[in-house]
């Protein structure tokens, strides 16, 4: 199918996986022709990197403040925005990324629109994560996420532990397709860039990585206790980018174990890739990850990763080659890892090459994006999708 099409991206603006993967999907397929209408409450801060972008359009959903009704009219907002667009522009589809809200959303809209006998608008939702393992499942959503899922048109998750997780959660028995995440592999070469190893690090000192929202899930106390086991063994620096709400305890810890001289709380930053090109591990000990999209922007910037196994980061990360997966909260396990790569340089540019040649060949963007367009057809088209079967 040749025809261009229209397509509406309902996701979250802020820092965070599932709106990083929604805005990066909808830069490549607006590249590709396609018209691309981006639904949120504010510009999608991957959209606001100062270019110009053809196709690419924003619609903020207006906010209705009310003291009576707590925070709750988000998702009412976005559904009201998806009809106005889905008429004013000729939606073909809507992708909505994160079941909670935005697939709610997506099928109230669905049902407006049929019940004016306006338009058939079809659902594509993709669940990232803790839209089903922390806040879809719990009991006050679970009937709501479990109808979205049921009620949209094809659903994906992006990795295949996600799916079994979605499944088993909610009980699921319509066919859930798994479409991995992606990176751009030209922004995330591992490529010198304008920053320097030396301007947080003397020579011979290893630089340790961690990007994240600093969410309980994402243990940042393990990353500061297992980067005080590794400078007993290897002088190094750890660089900590992004916020959120266990900073402070990160930050009490750091001190308490005399590494805080050591460590730097970066913030959140935009231009990441140049912190992942001086960079000479990553750490990524989370308790889970449906995929981890961090972990594969280190590797295909090169850099080694010691990440926690038993969810969907062992689909990314290959144990012994592209880093190592060690249990989740075994300190001793992930510093132990963590040293034999910064002691041996050899170790350490196999696995950062080797992670480089798996993000090229399995996670590169179009090929994902073309994943998802053939998938748009087959729903567009009422054909079954066959589904691909996800490399690695
Ligand atoms: O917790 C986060 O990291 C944020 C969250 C999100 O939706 O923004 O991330 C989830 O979606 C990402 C994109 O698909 C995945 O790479 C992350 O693994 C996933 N987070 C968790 O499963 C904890």
């Amino acid at each position: 199918m040749d025809r261009k099409l229209r397509i509406g991206i309902a996701c979250f603006a802020t820092y965070g996986g599932s709106g990083v993967v929604a805005t990066e999907l909808g830069r490549e397929m607006a590249r590709a022709g396609h018209k691309i209408h981006f639904i949120s409450n504010q510009l999608p801060f991957r959209l606001n990197q100062g270019e110009f972008l053809e196709n690419v359009y924003y619609h903020e959903a207006s906010s209705v403040a009310y003291d009576a009704i707590p925070s709750a009219m988000y998702g009412f907002e976005i559904a009201s925005k998806v009809i106005q667009i889905a008429e004013d522009e000729s939606l073909d589809l809507l992708h909505a990324h994160y079941a909670v809200p935005h697939a709610i959303s997506g099928i109230m809209a669905k049902e407006v629109l049929k019940s004016q006998r306006s338009r058939d608008l079809k659902i594509v939702t993709t669940l990232h994560g803790t839209d089903i393992t922390l806040v879809g499942r719990a009991p006050a959503l679970f009937p709501l996420t479990k109808w979205a899922i049921e009620q949209s048109d094809a659903v994906t998750t992006v990795s295949k532990w996600l799916r079994d997780e979605t499944k088993k959660t909610f009980g699921i028995e319509n066919d859930i397709h798994v479409i991995h995440n992606f990176v751009d592999v030209n922004r995330f070469s591992g490529n010198p860039g304008p920053c320097f190893k030396n301007h947080f690090a003397a020579p011979g000192e290893k630089i340790i990585l961690h990007v994240s929202n600093f969410r309980p899930v994402k243990r940042l106390q393990d990353i500061i206790r297992v980067f005080a086991e590794i400078v007993k063994e290897v002088p190094a620096r750890l660089l900590l980018i992004g916020d959120g709400p266990e900073r402070e305890r990160a930050f009490q810890l750091a001190r308490q174990l005399n590494v805080m001289d050591r460590t730097y709380f970066l913030g959140k930053q935009n231009m990441i890739e140049h912190y992942y090109s001086i960079s000479d591990l990553l750490l990524f000990p989370s308790e889970y990850e449906s995929f981890g999209v961090t972990a594969l922007e280190a590797m295909s910037s090169k850099v080694p990763v010691v990440a926690t196994s038993g969810s969907g980061l062992s689909e990314v990360v290959e144990d012994a080659v592209t880093g190592y997966l060690r249990p989740v909260g075994d300190i001793q396990a992930l510093a132990e890892a963590s040293i034999s790569i910064l002691k041996n340089d050899s170790i350490a540019r196999n696995m950062g090459e080797m992670g480089r040649d798996r993000a090229v060949q399995c996670f590169q963007a179009h090929r994902i994006s073309d994943t998802y367009m053939k998938l748009y057809q087959s729903v567009l088209s009422g054909q079954t999708y066959a589904g691909a079967i996800p490399c690695g």
